[in-house]
């Protein structure tokens, strides 16, 4: 590797100036904040898909503040995880690496390495102040920040409890996505304002089970989401996507996932969904319960079944999902306000985005966890510091792994070997680079777990996916994503395919040897 800690700020700002990220000088300007070192906002969601965010989606509900970082800066269109699940997306993205090398394969069985190389242990050891708000999710307390401040686990969305740097947990009164916002202006307020900074705000939003903040219950209640044509999917040709237990209609809680109790409910959630509405004090108790208690009266005289039970409970999912996006999005706005106000957007580099996609009813599901393309892509939006010129649309090909990388090379710090992804930077710059990558790689191991989406790897590039489903079972599947973009017909073994199938396995091996993955040996390919 041939990093080397440098430890002092003058050479990481000389860095930066040498790396022309953020210098000005040279263009004649006098000095004002766009002279120093580049800043890092990094606000990460949790579970919000591009189909809920209306600069990739108008069909669903409007996101005018994300839409705002997308008009005044880049939209990347083809960006993806390596492992659609929290612990292990986060950990890919903190270190640059796939989840066979950070260690954090799966939430269930990983802990992750926090002393390993990471992108904001570099920045601190190279003079930036960096601090974490929010989720963390990897089974152990943060390192390589000067500040943080995160939830138990998934967290809670009603007066939340946060682990403090002393080991301490306080409980806060209100709604965990405003609560963390306030955290991150508040330190971003009183941070020293002689160095430059990275921030992560890591939100619970929009993770399950959708609790949204009392203010914003009765939005969406007139509005029937269009259902999505692969709702009924039959799954024919795709045994895992059968075998997956995260159906909308048989896998969905009425009361812990929709909110319909009952007295005689007997869900085995009932209990786990009492604990986060017993957080509530009595005043938000009081609305949370006003606004459902007419909904579950008419859904229990109703007595829906079958077809007509799955898309109430579609609409319901897309009305509580929606609300949930609404408070996050005003949140993101306020983040933005304040950069603007405190006249940082020019030397910062505001990067939204999630930890995975998710199914809004695609293929009849919640959850993400698989590589079709829903949650296997995740939104990516950046407002970019000066010297980057690049606006709109970006098409070429990211995934999770390049953020580290890549905020390094802005920042001027040189990036370790060892690191998978690759510095994207040049597309910021409106270049195309030759010999950007032709396609992406990804692997999955959550299995046998929650939701029973059976362990994959496989490779896609512009026009095709190829997957091989393991452990339990040996299956191939192969889709052509511009004649099949729902991916509903699954071509592998098909006669006529013969020729793609064997280029696919080309670059499946390739990347597999490239990153090294050591299920290569266990599955080897000719
Ligand atoms: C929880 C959820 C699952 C979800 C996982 C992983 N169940 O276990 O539905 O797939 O998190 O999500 S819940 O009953 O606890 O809500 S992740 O985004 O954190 O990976
Ligand atoms: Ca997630």
């Amino acid at each position: 590797m041939n990093y080397r800690p440098q430890h002092v700020l003058l050479t990481a700002i000389a860095a930066v100036t040498a790396a022309g990220a953020v210098s000005c000088a040279s263009q004649g300007k006098s000095a004002k904040e766009s002279d120093k070192p580049m800043n890092i906002v990094y606000i990460m969601t949790d579970d919000h898909t591009a189909q809920m965010m209306s600069a990739y989606d108008t069909r669903y509900i409007e996101t005018p503040n994300l839409d705002r970082i997308a008009s005044d800066g880049v939209k990347f269109t083809n960006s993806f995880v390596a492992n659609s699940l929290s612990g292990p997306s986060r950990a890919c993205m903190l270190t640059g690496k796939h989840s066979h090398a950070n260690g954090f394969t799966d939430n269930e069985t990983s802990m992750f390495d926090a002393s390993q190389p990471t992108w904001p242990r570099y920045l601190q050891e190279n003079g930036y102040q960096t601090a974490l708000f929010g989720k963390w999710h990897l089974h152990n307390l943060p390192q390589g920040f000067d500040t943080w401040e995160v939830v138990p686990g998934q967290g809670d969305y009603w007066n939340p409890r946060f682990i403090q740097m002393n080991g301490d947990t306080i409980t806060e009164h209100g709604y965990l996505t405003h609560l963390i916002t306030d955290k991150s202006l508040d330190w971003l307020d009183k941070r020293d304002k002689d160095k430059p900074f990275a921030i992560l705000i890591h939100h619970k939003a929009i993770h399950r089970n959708w609790l949204p903040d009392t203010a914003d219950l009765e939005l969406y209640e007139d509005k029937t989401f269009p259902l999505p044509d692969t709702f009924h999917d039959d799954y024919a040709g795709r045994e895992a996507a059968s075998t997956a237990e995260m159906r909308i209609s048989d896998h969905m809680d009425l009361i812990y996932d929709l909110k319909m109790d009952h007295p005689d409910s007997t869900s085995f959630l009932k209990g786990t969904y009492q604990a986060f509405v017993n957080r509530m004090d009595s005043a938000q108790r009081a609305r949370f319960e006003a606004f459902y208690q007419p909904i579950r009266d008419e859904f229990h005289a109703s007595n829906l079944k079958g077809r007509e039970l799955a898309e109430w409970k579609y609409q319901r999912y897309m009305r509580d999902y929606a609300k949930v996006v609404k408070s996050l999005d005003d949140n993101v706005g306020r983040v933005l306000d304040y950069l603007r106000d405190n006249d940082l957007l020019d030397n910062t580099l505001v990067v939204y985005t999630s930890d995975q996609g998710f199914y809004m009813g695609e293929h009849g599901w919640f959850d993400k966890r698989f590589m079709y393309e829903e949650s296997l892509n995740t939104p990516l939006v950046m407002l970019l510091p000066e010297g980057y010129e690049k606006r709109g649309d970006i098409t070429e090909m990211v995934q999770n792994i390049d953020y580290a990388p890549t905020f390094l090379d802005m920042a001027g710090v040189p990036v370790p070997d060892d690191m998978h992804g690759v510095s994207f930077a040049p597309l910021l710059k409106g270049e195309h680079p030759e010999n950007w990558r032709d396609a992406i790689y990804y692997h999955y191991y959550e299995y046998p777990a929650e939701h029973m989406v059976k362990r994959h790897y496989g490779v896609r590039d512009s026009r095709y996916k190829l997957m091989h489903f393991y452990n339990d079972i040996d299956r191939w599947e192969l889709y052509d994503l511009q004649s099949d973009p729902k991916e509903l017909n699954n071509l592998y073994g098909k006669p006529g395919y013969e020729e793609v199938t064997s280029d696919m396995m080309q670059k499946l091996k390739k990347l597999q040897e490239q990153y090294d993955d050591p299920i290569r040996l266990k599955y080897p390919i000719e």
